[in-house]
C-alpha cells in the first residue's frame, strides 16, 4: 500500500524516468525505510561490508591468513536453488514446457503482489545496476536487481559489472531487465512493531518466478546464490535463453576456454556438463600434455552471437565465480584454490580455530577441531559434514591465475568446439565427434548421467540433463532444440564442431578407466586436432572416434586393455538406449524436432549395420 509519506527515492540525475516509475512501484509495494543506488564505488564496498559484519552476516577471517576474506552462514533451511519453488509464468502452459514448472502468470502475480506488500519494511532497499558480459558490449546486456539483502548486493559486485557505469548505459537508452528480490523477513509489522535483525534473513516460503513474454523475474524468501543472484540462473540462463531464442542467438550452461597449442594456434571451446562432473576443474584444467595452455574465460554461462565474418562468438556474461567448495583441493583444482587467498566470501563452509576456512576434500587430514557450517563445534568424529556439500566461494573471476588474457573482450571469441559431458558408467566412450550440427544437438539433447547412489534413485538409471539446461531452460526444452536446429543453418559450416566426452567410465568392478583431472586435456587435444585437420577418425555408432594410436598418451600409464574398453561400443547397449531416448522423446510430444527423431534412426541403421 502506498503511503503518504512516500520513501525518498534518491535517484542518481542520471536515472530515466522509466526506471524512477518502476523502482517507485516496487518502492510503494514493499515499504522500505530507504532506498540506495549502488554505485560500485570502493567506499561504498567497505561501507557495506562493514555493516554486515555488525549484524553477524559476514564473519570476518583471519586477514593476515586471507585478507579481505568473509564467511557467511546462511539459515540451514536456504543452502541451495530450490527447483521446486522455481517457476517459468508464460502465458501458455506449453511454452513453458514438460520439464519446468509452469505457473499461471494473473495468479502468481497476485501471489507476488501479497507477499511483497511489506517485505522490505524497516530494511534498505537497494538499486543495482549491472551488466552482464563486458560493459557496452555487443553481445552484453543490462539489468537492475531489486533486493533488500546487502549479501547479494555484494555478491552481484562481485559477480557481475555492478554499479553507475552499468546505470549509464541504461541512462543511453540500452534495454535492461528488471529484477526484484527480497528475503522476505521484514523488520517492522504493518503496526510499526520492530523485531531484531538476524544474520540470515529469509522465508520458509520461497518463489523463484520467470515471467517470459515480459521478461521480468521476481524472486521471494531466499537468500542463497541462483535464488537471489538474479543475474546468474535467472537472468543469463531462464531469461536470456528466451531472449536468445527471439533475437538469434544462444545463451547456454557452458565454460569457455581458450587453449594455446605447440604451435601457438588458439582455439576456443564451449562445454556443457550436468551438475556433479566436474565442469569448475575443466575449467581451470591444468594439462598434462606438454606444450598446450589453457585459459579459462568462463566457468559456468556462455552467451553465443553470430559475428560479421558468420563464425559463433561467445562471451562470460559473468564477472566472478560461485563455485563449489567441498573438494576443491591442491590437487583437485589448484588454480582455484589460488584464487581464493584474498578477497573472497566463503558460504557455509567451515572455521578453522586460527580464522581461517575448511572444507571436506581440502586436506587429506581434517583439522582436529572446527566450527561447522551451522556455527557448532565439529571434530573429525563429527557425524554431520563440517562445510555444506553445497558449501560455496564468491571470488572474481581476474583472481584464477588461470584467467585468459582476451576474457572482457566484448567481442567475445570464435568458437571451435563446443563438448557434451555426461556422468555415463556404461556406453558412451571418452570422446567421439558428432558427423554433424544436428547429430550434435541431438547428443546434447539426449545427455544424461547414470544414478550412482540409491538416494539418487534406481542405480543405473538415466537421468536425462539436456544441454546441462535441465532447470535453466526459460521456454519449452523441444522449442529450444528447434533454436539450435536454426542456429545450426544459419552458421552453416562456420558452425563450431560438436565432440561428446565423458571422463567417468567404469571396468565391471567398479573402477573409474579415466584419471580425468589435467588427462582430460589428451581427449580435448584430439577434438582440437580434428578441427585442425591434422587426424582422421573412424565411424561408429556413437559418433566418429579416434584412431587409438592418434591419442596423445605421453606420459600416461594405463593397464592393459583400458583404451580399447574407453572406446567399446556394444550394439546392444546402444539399441537398448535408443529405446530409452525414443521414450523420452515422447514426453515432448509433437514438439520435438523432427530432425531429432531422424538422428534417432540414423543410430539404429549404425546398430543395424554394426551388429
Ligand atoms: O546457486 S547457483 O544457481 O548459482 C549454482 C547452482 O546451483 O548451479
Ligand atoms: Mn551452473
Amino acid at each position: 500500500m502506498a503511503e503518504d509519506t512516500a520513501v525518498a527515492l534518491n535517484a542518481p540525475e542520471n536515472a530515466p524516468e522509466s526506471l524512477k516509475q518502476w523502482v517507485g512501484q516496487v518502492a510503494d509495494l514493499t515499504q522500505p525505510d530507504e532506498i540506495y543506488w549502488v554505485t560500485g564505488e570502493p567506499e561504498e564496498k567497505e561501507r557495506l561490508y562493514a555493516q554486515m559484519v555488525e549484524t553477524g552476516t559476514l564473519i570476518p577471517l583471519n586477514q593476515d591468513l586471507r585478507p579481505g576474506c568473509y564467511l557467511a552462514r546462511s539459515a540451514p533451511s536456504d543452502v541451495a536453488r530450490v527447483e521446486a519453488r522455481t517457476f517459468i509464468c508464460s502465458a501458455k502452459e506449453e511454452d513453458a514446457g514438460p520439464t519446468n514448472n509452469w505457473a499461471d502468470p494473473e495468479q502468481m502475480r497476485e501471489t507476488l503482489a501479497e507477499k511483497f506488500d511489506g517485505a522490505m519494511r524497516g530494511r534498505t532497499m537497494y538499486v543495482i545496476p549491472f551488466s552482464m558480459g563486458p560493459l557496452g558490449g555487443n553481445i552484453s546486456k543490462l539489468g537492475i536487481e531489486i533486493t533488500d539483502s546487502p549479501y547479494v548486493v555484494a555478491s552481484m559486485l562481485i559477480m557481475t559489472r555492478a554499479g553507475n557505469p552499468a546505470l549509464e548505459l541504461i541512462a543511453a537508452g540500452e534495454y535492461w531487465v528488471p529484477a526484484v528480490h527480497s528475503v522476505g523477513y521484514p523488520l517492522t509489522d504493518a503496526e510499526g512493531n520492530r523485531r531484531d535483525e538476524i544474520a540470515w534473513p529469509c522465508n520458509d516460503e520461497k518463489y523463484i518466478t520467470h515471467f517470459p513474454e515480459s521478461r521480468e523475474i521476481w524472486s521471494y524468501g531466499s537468500g542463497y546464490g541462483g535464488n537471489a543472484l538474479l543475474g546468474k540462473k535467472c537472468y543469463a540462463l531462464r531469461i536470456a535463453s528466451v531472449l536468445a531464442r527471439d533475437e538469434g542467438w544462444l545463451a547456454e550452461h557452458m565454460l569457455i576456454l581458450r587453449i594455446t597449442s605447440p604451435e601457438g594456434r588458439n582455439f576456443h571451446l564451449t562445454a556443457a556438463f550436468p551438475s556433479a562432473t566436474g565442469k569448475t576443474n575443466l575449467a581451470m584444467l591444468r594439462p598434462t600434455i606438454p606444450g598446450w595452455k589453457v585459459e579459462t574465460i568462463g566457468d559456468d554461462i556462455a552467451w553465443m552471437r553470430p559475428g560479421a565474418d558468420g563464425r559463433l562468438y561467445a562471451i562470460n556474461p559473468e564477472a566472478g565465480f560461485f563455485g563449489v567448495a567441498p573438494g576443491t583441493s591442491e590437487k583437485t583444482n589448484p588454480t582455484a584454490l589460488h584464487a581464493l587467498g584474498h578477497d573472497t566470501i566463503f558460504t557455509n563452509v567451515a572455521l578453522t580455530d586460527d580464522g581461517d576456512i575448511w572444507w571436506e576434500g581440502m586436506t587429506d587430514e581434517p583439522p582436529a577441531h572446527l566450527i561447522d557450517w551451522r556455527g557448532n563445534d565439529w571434530t573429525p568424529e563429527s557425524e554431520t559434514p563440517a562445510a555444506h556439500p553445497n558449501s560455496r566461494f564468491t571470488v572474481a573471476a581476474g583472481q584464477a591465475e588461470s584467467i585468459s588474457p582476451v576474457w572482457e573482450d566484448p567481442a567475445g571469441v570464435p568458437v571451435d568446439v563446443i563438448l557434451f559431458g555426461g556422468r555415463r558408467a556404461t556406453n558412451v566412450p571418452l570422446i567421439s565427434e558428432s558427423y554433424s550440427w544436428e547429430h550434435g544437438v541431438f547428443v546434447g539433447a539426449t545427455v544424461s548421467s547414470e544414478q550412482t547412489a540409491a538416494a539418487e534413485g534406481t542405480v543405473g538409471e538415466l537421468r536425462r540433463d539436456p544441454f546441462a539446461m535441465l532447470p535453466f531452460c526459460g521456454y519449452n526444452m523441444a522449442d529450444y532444440w528447434s533454436h539450435w536446429l536454426k542456429m545450426g543453418e544459419e552458421l552453416g559450416d562456420k558452425a563450431p564442431r560438436i565432440f561428446q566426452v565423458n571422463w567417468f567410465r567404469k571396468d565391471e568392478d567398479g573402477n573409474f578407466l579415466w584419471p580425468g583431472f589435467g588427462d582430460n586435456s589428451r581427449p580435448i587435444e584430439w577434438a582440437l586436432r580434428r578441427v585442425a585437420g591434422q587426424v582422421e577418425a573412424r565411424d561408429a555408432i556413437s559418433g566418429r572416434l579416434p584412431n587409438l594410436e592418434d591419442l596423445n598418451l605421453e606420459g600416461l600409464e594405463l593397464g592393459e586393455g583400458v583404451l580399447e574398453q574407453l572406446f567399446a561400443i556394444d550394439p546392444q547397449a546402444w539399441a537398448k538406449e535408443a529405446d530409452l531416448t525414443e521414450e523420452y522423446f515422447k514426453m515432448f510430444g509433437d514438439k520435438v524436432p523432427e530432425q531429432l527423431l531422424q538422428q534417432l534412426s540414423e543410430i539404429r541403421s549404425r546398430i543395424s549395420q554394426s551388429a
